[in-house]
């Protein structure tokens, strides 16, 4: 994971030292990470050794097991391919699911070896897991079909789970997922594409089945519950993916289940191993807000957005020289009068990373004059190039 070319590799490895310590204070039983492992198909050494050291501090930490699936980002034969292995671990890895094939179904054992409760671990699943393709269908009908395709996958994992119940009070079941569910929260920059929105997005917390204990979610990296049901969420990516999520307050959460009973949840807050913040201002203000950052000291990563009214000869000198002999490093500054003048012909101060790949879209369909009639067609076929491209996953995933 990189960020304006900097490689995330110290924040990685201290939030997994950190995450371990928390799974042997809290003698955590199970730990379900719900994708994206890594940020691309084919991570780093370095990243690959951070994900084997982890696992092995969190099985010697006392994590009984340890279910990882998935996400958009992660190529599923990668994450496979040493299984064999971790399960001698009781690690299991669910790389893929679709008709038939509803992902893993696992009976885990608590303490006493008595089975105690129940993973369906379901993966990202992608439009071939989901759908025939139907040549020829309507928007509105692909749409339809995803969301049946989803429901019936998630009714068959939940099937699944329920015929290894053993005789006895019924076990909890808990579900994972990778997905966009409805009205979920994310912010600009944060790596999330929205055609995934647009694709997944009619699928709501109903797919989920009323009686499971917990709902893991992964893929929006925003802390947060869907339609307000408290066990059912999504922890949010461990570290800021990008500036857009500088100063949120990341979670991990430690979920309580015993038969008959409703799930206890409660958020532990990660610790900032770095600090990401944008600083936007006058050139006055800049000063005072880097003066703040010396003050309160620790490692920043830091984006300056000058919006003054005068404009600064050399604006990247001036920070430059206000954050000489700190722990402040600037990662990228930006001018907004020269970003504004650029851009005048919208008429706002958009700057292109502030905008989405549909949004840039929209605009450059705006200045061809594209009848509108026309317009949702052109934006359906660019979602789905989009969607192509982030199934190969190359751009800013998480750990979550
Ligand atoms: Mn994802």
């Amino acid at each position: 994971m990189t960020l304006c070319g900097r490689r995330r590799d110290t924040e990685a490895a201290a939030f997994l030292d950190w995450l371990a310590g928390v799974i042997e204070k809290e003698t955590i039983d199970l730990l379900l990470v719900t994708g994206d492992i890594f940020d691309n198909g084919t991570p780093s050494a370095r990243s690959q050794s951070l994900y084997y050291r982890f696992l092995t501090a969190a099985a010697a930490a006392g994590c009984r097991h340890i279910i990882i699936t998935a996400g958009n980002h992660d190529s599923p034969a990668f994450l496979e391919a040493p299984h064999e292995i971790l399960e001698a671990l009781n690690i299991h890895v669910v790389g893929t699911a679709g008709a038939g094939r509803p992902g893993g179904t696992f009976l885990l054992d608590g303490p006493d070896g008595e089975p105690e409760c129940i993973v369906a671990a379901v993966p990202y699943l992608r439009d071939r897991d989901i759908r025939r393709s139907a040549p020829g269908a309507s928007i509105g009908e692909k749409a339809a079909q995803v969301r049946e395709g989803v429901q019936s996958l998630y009714r068959e994992a939940w099937e699944a789970a329920c015929a290894t119940q053993p005789p006895g009070p019924k076990l909890p079941v808990i579900i994972t997922g990778h997905l966009f569910a409805a009205g979920g929260k994310t912010v600009e920059g944060d790596g999330v594409r929205d055609q995934v929105a647009g694709f997944i997005e009619r699928v709501g917390a109903d797919i989920f089945p009323e009686e499971a204990a917990y709902v893991a979610l992964g893929h929006l990296h925003v802390p947060q519950t869907v339609a307000g049901i408290n066990t059912i969420r999504y922890p949010g990516s461990p570290v800021p993916v990008g500036f857009g999520e500088a100063e949120q307050q990341k979670e991990v959460i430690i979920v309580t289940t015993a038969p008959g009973m409703p799930a206890a949840v409660r958020s532990v807050p990660v610790p900032q191993f770095r600090r990401l913040i944008t600083i936007r201002g006058d050139l006055p203000t800049i000063n005072r807000r880097i003066d703040e950052l010396r003050e309160t000291g620790g490692p920043v990563w830091a984006e300056v957005i000058y919006d003054g009214a005068a404009l600064p000869g050399d604006l990247m000198g001036e920070v430059a020289g206000m954050t000489e002999g700190t722990e402040i490093e600037v990662l990228r500054v930006k001018d907004m009068r020269l970003v504004s003048a650029a851009l005048s012909a919208y008429q706002s101060c958009e700057e292109l990373a502030e905008l989405t790949e549909t949004e840039v879209f929209e605009r450059r369909m705006e200045t061809a004059e594209i009848p509108p009639e026309q317009r949702d067609k052109l934006m359906a076929t660019f979602r789905e190039v989009l969607r192509g491209m982030d199934s190969d996953g190359s751009d800013g995933g998480n750990l979550a």
